[in-house]
C-alpha cells in the first residue's frame, strides 16, 4: 500500500509517519511536506521514508505523486491561531488552494483520501454550556486559520458528493506530544520554564481545550483509515474537556518541580476562542477506538510527564527557535 502523507514533517505528520512505520510495515510512505518554519527535516531523523519538499499547491508536483498513491492522508496546513491573526494569506494558500489542488488529483486518479481537520471549525461552546461538537455541529469558525479549515472540510464533502471521490475527514481537539512546535501552547510554557523564563498564561486561562495525545489522534486516524466508511466524518476527542489553560499551566509548574503559580499572566488572543468539547461517541462506537493517554485528574498527567522529558532530552531539536519565537511573542504582548 503506497501512502502519499502531506504534512509529514510537521508535528502530527511526523508522529504519525513514525508510529505507522513501527506498526504498518504494509504501508510505503513518501511525505510530501514544504518545510515551512513548522516543518522540519529532524522530525523524520532516522526514518527510511523519502522526503519530497514541495507545496501542495503544486498542481503538477502534486498530480505526479498522487497518481504513484494508493492513499493519501493530508495533515499539512498552516496551523496557528495567532500568526493567521498576524497574515491569513498563507492560511488560504494551504488550506484552501492546497486542499482543492490534492482533491482534484485524488479525483483524477481515484486515490482514497483521507482530510485530517480540527475541533476549531466549529466555533467555540460558553464556559457553562454543557453542549459538546458532534458529526452533526454546524460550523462557525472563528478566526482566519478555523474559517480557512473549514472551508477546506466543506470542499472534501462537495467533492464527495459532487464527483464520488473516496474519502472521510476527521476533526480532532487540540494535541499535545513529542515534535510540537514551540509557538504552541503546551511547548511554549515547557521551554520557557527549562530555559529560566516563566510559563505565559493568556489572560485569565479559563479556556478550555480537549486536549488528547498525539498518538490517540493517530491511532484514531489509523481506525479510520482500516475501517470508516467512505464519506464520513469522524469527530476525535479524549474527554479532557473539563481542564482550562490556567489547570494546563499549573500542572506544568508542578511536574517541572515548580510552585504551581510561578508563571504570568500576559495579553489575551483577540477573539479567544473559550471552550472546545468534543462527542467522540461515533469513533468509539462504531469503530472501537479508545484514548490510551487517559487518568483520573486532568486526564493529562502521564501524557505530560512524557511530553516534558522528551523536551528535557532534545534541547537541540527547539533551542535554535526559542529566541526568535519569543521575541516574535514579545513584538505581540504576549
Ligand atoms: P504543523 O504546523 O506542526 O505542521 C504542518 C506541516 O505542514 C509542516 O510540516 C509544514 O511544513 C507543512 N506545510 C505547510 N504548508 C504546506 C504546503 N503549502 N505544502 C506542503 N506542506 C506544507 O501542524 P500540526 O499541528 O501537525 O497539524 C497537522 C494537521 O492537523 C493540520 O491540518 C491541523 O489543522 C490539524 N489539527 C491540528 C491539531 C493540533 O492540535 N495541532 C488539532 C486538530 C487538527
Ligand atoms: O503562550 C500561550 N499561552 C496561552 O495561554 C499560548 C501559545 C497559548 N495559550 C492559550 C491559547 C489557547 O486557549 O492556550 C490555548 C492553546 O493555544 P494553542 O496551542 O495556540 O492552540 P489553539 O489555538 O487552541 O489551536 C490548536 O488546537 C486546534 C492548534 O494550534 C490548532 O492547529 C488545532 O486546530
Amino acid at each position: 500500500m503506497r501512502m502519499l502523507v502531506t504534512g509529514g514533517a510537521g508535528f502530527i505528520g511526523s508522529n504519525f509517519v513514525r508510529r505507522t512505520v513501527k506498526t504498518r510495515p504494509e504501508y510505503e510512505i513518501t511525505v510530501l511536506d514544504k518545510l515551512t518554519y513548522a516543518g522540519n527535516r529532524a522530525n523524520l531523523a532516522g526514518l527510511d521514508v523519502p522526503l519530497v519538499v514541495g507545496d501542495i499547491a503544486d498542481a503538477a508536483l502534486v498530480d505526479g505523486l498522487v497518481a504513484e498513491a494508493d492513499i493519501v492522508v493530508h495533515f499539512a496546513a498552516e496551523s496557528h491561531n495567532d500568526n493567521s491573526l498576524e497574515d491569513p494569506w498563507p492560511f488560504m494558500h494551504t488550506n484552501l488552494i492546497g486542499t482543492y489542488t490534492l482533491l482534484e488529483a485524488v479525483r483524477r486518479h481515484g486515490t482514497r483520501f483521507h482530510h485530517v481537520s480540527t475541533d476549531e471549525v466549529f466555533g467555540d461552546l460558553a464556559l457553562d454550556d454543557p453542549a459538546r461538537f458532534n458529526e452533526h455541529t454546524a460550523y462557525n469558525p472563528s478566526s482566519p486559520y478555523s474559517a480557512t479549515k473549514a472551508g477546506s472540510d466543506h470542499l472534501v464533502r462537495a467533492w464527495i458528493r459532487s464527483f464520488g471521490i473516496e474519502a472521510t475527514s476527521s476533526n480532532c481537539s487540540n494535541n499535545y506530544g513529542p515534535y510540537q512546535h514551540i509557538e504552541k501552547f503546551i511547548p511554549r510554557q515547557i521551554t520557557n520554564i527549562l530555559s529560566g523564563l516563566p510559563a505565559k498564561l493568556y489572560g485569565t486561562g479559563e479556556q478550555v481545550r480537549d486536549w488528547i495525545h498525539v498518538d490517540d489522534h493517530n491511532d484514531a486516524i489509523h481506525l479510520i483509515l482500516d475501517r470508516g466508511k467512505t464519506g464520513e466524518t469522524y469527530i476525535i476527542g479524549a474527554d479532557n474537556d473539563h481542564v482550562n489553560n490556567k489547570q494546563v499551566i499549573e500542572l506544568i509548574c508542578e511536574l517541572m518541580g515548580l510552585g504551581k503559580d510561578a508563571y504570568e499572566h500576559v495579553a489575551d488572543r483577540p477573539g479567544h476562542d473559550m471552550r472546545y468539547a468534543m462527542d467522540s461517541t461515533k469513533l468509539r462506537t462504531e469503530l472501537g477506538w479508545r484514548p490510551r493517554f487517559t487518568d483520573n485528574d486532568t486526564g493529562m498527567r502521564r501524557g505530560l510527564e512524557e511530553t516534558i522529558a522528551w523536551y528535557r532530552e532534545n534541547e537541540s531539536w527547539w533551542r535554535p527557535q526559542k529566541e526568535q519565537v519569543e521575541a516574535d511573542y514579545a513584538r505581540k504582548g504576549h
